[in-house]
């Protein structure tokens, strides 16, 4: 993983790979499985295996590319998966033996079959017309070893989101049709594996798909957990969500604001959001004590300079508890980089920088330099003990995890890393879940 400027060592070590998990779960029964982490610990080349599966996103195509090389001198075939492969499959045939595009739920199985019998095929796609909520396979979470990582406690319950904001990989071709929910038997059964009453849900949005939603949290609820997940920013907008999420244990919300401004919105096709009422969907969230971990994205083509200071504003008017920012990014595949690719606005393309943290675009009301010290400058604003303090959630019971965030994660991050590395990553993510939500 390449690191932004306000990343430390805890955002490498944060979660492991949910797909690399899921493709080791579809044969561990068979086969001896080695998961591999480079972020943990280097990869051993002279381990003796049959053949190599890589998990790739836009950022790390690159190093990708120079892992499959080392394999495949020694005549051991690479099969590329992931997200940027299925978005961009075009550009990376050549690196690699085999192409995942989409699910490995439904390509690996075909992939091992043809390998077995000696006829790897060049790219399998994912064919989604017979997909149903058992098709989704539970990672192998018996594999992680938790010392390593901060946090293992992750479920995915879906695949895609029901919307297609121009910017994200759910408008690219292999996914523009796609949404799918688990099981919720599957769901309770990774609960029950990973056997932690703090649980994060990571999916796109929790709230895809209303009736299903509902259904997850009246199963949940008797468990007693206390969980974080993301959400459209709709969700004010369902009867009874709000109550229901809460009185099942919801602690905080990711939500994708992305802009302030309308005409930004309009221009990222984010149907779902709208302007005009952020200051109440905040207030009914903060109303039933739920925190808020606010998502933006700075560079689209509503925005100029203003819209930094404008934006800082109302994070802090609106008391938001977390911030996640990001410079607009043009991943390949999307809607986004077609858009700007045809009309020449594309300024780089070391798939390296694509980490939302350099301007690879030219934006339309500012400078690439001045939406990059723009971008840098809102973090540190945001962060600032001045902030912080503004901030403040109003209950008291949300202040430790309020600040445990906010300072030793956000603002003494590389400190707060020493201190992992001394004592242990998965010590400290459970000091953290213990001190801020009084689990084990
Ligand atoms: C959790 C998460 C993180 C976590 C943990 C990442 C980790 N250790 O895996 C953290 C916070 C650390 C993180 C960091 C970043 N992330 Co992130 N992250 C996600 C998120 C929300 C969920 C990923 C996940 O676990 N999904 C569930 C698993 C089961 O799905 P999956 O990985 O897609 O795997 C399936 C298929 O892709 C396929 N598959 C996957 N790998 C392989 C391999 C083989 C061999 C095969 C056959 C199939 C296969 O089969 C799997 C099972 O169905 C996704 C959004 C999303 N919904 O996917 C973004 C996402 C992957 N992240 C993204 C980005 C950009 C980043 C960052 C660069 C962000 C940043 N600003 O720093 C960094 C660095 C990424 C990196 N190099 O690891 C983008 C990637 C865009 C792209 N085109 O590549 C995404 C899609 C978000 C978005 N909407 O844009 N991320
Ligand atoms: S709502 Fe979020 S996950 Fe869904 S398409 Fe838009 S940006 Fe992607």
């Amino acid at each position: 993983m390449i690191k932004r400027p306000m990343d430390t060592g805890l955002k490498t070590k944060m979660s492991p790979s949910l797909g690399l998990l899921t493709i080791a779960n579809m044969f561990q029964d068979k086969h001896t499985i080695i998961y591999e982490n480079e972020n943990i610990k280097d990869i051993d080349f002279n381990e003796k295996v049959d053949i190599v599966g890589i998990s790739i996103t836009v950022d790390v195509f690159f190093r990708a590319v120079e892992i499959a090389k080392k394999y495949r001198e020694k005549n051991i075939p690479v099969v590329a998966g992931g997200i940027h492969i299925t978005a961009n499959p075009d550009e990376s045939e050549e690196y690699f033996d085999a192409l995942s595009i989409g699910l490995a739920e439904l390509t690996w199985y075909d992939i091992i079959s043809d390998f077995e019998k000696g006829q790897l095929k060049k790219r399998y796609y994912h064919n989604t017309s017979n997909i149903t909520p058992n098709s989704i396979i539970s990672p192998a979470y018996n594999l992680i070893n938790k010392s390593e990582y901060l946090y293992y406690n992750i479920i995915s319950t879906s695949r895609g989101c029901p919307y297609k904001c121009n910017f994200c990989y759910n408008s690219t071709d292999a996914y523009k049709n796609l949404y799918i929910s688990r099981s919720v038997q599957d769901v309770i059964k990774d609960i029950k594996a990973i056997n932690n009453r703090h649980i994060m849900f990571i999916d796109d949005n929790l709230i895809g798909n209303p009736v299903w939603t509902f259904e997850l949290l009246e199963a949940i609820t008797p468990l007693n957990l206390k969980w974080n997940a993301a959400v459209s920013s709709n969700v004010v907008n369902i009867p009874n969500m709000l109550d229901k999420m809460k009185s099942a244990g919801c602690q905080s919300l990711f939500i994708g604001f992305e802009s302030i401004n309308t005409s930004s919105i309009e221009d990222a096709e984010k149907v779902q959001n709208n302007v005009e009422r952020y200051n109440y969907i905040v207030s009914e969230i903060h109303k039933r004590g739920i925190m808020i971990n606010a998502s933006f994205v700075f560079g689209l083509d509503g925005d100029n300079k203003d819209t930094f200071k404008n934006t800082l504003k109302w994070i802090v008017d609106n008391k938001i508890e977390t911030v996640t920012s990001h410079i607009l990014t043009p991943y390949p595949g999307t809607e986004l980089f077609k858009k700007l690719k045809s009309s020449g606005r594309i300024i780089d393309d070391d798939y390296a920088k694509y980490n939302t943290a350099n301007v690879v675009f030219m934006p339309k009301n500012m400078s690439p330099d001045e939406l990059k010290q723009g971008y840098l400058k809102i973090y540190k604003d945001i962060y600032s003990f001045k902030n912080i303090i503004k901030r403040m959630p109003k209950s008291k019971n949300q202040w430790i995890p309020y600040l445990l965030f906010n300072i030793f994660y956000r603002k003494f991050g590389k400190f707060t890393d020493f201190i992992c590395s001394l004592i242990g990553y998965k010590n400290i993510g459970r000091l953290a879940a213990l001190m801020s939500y009084k689990t084990k």
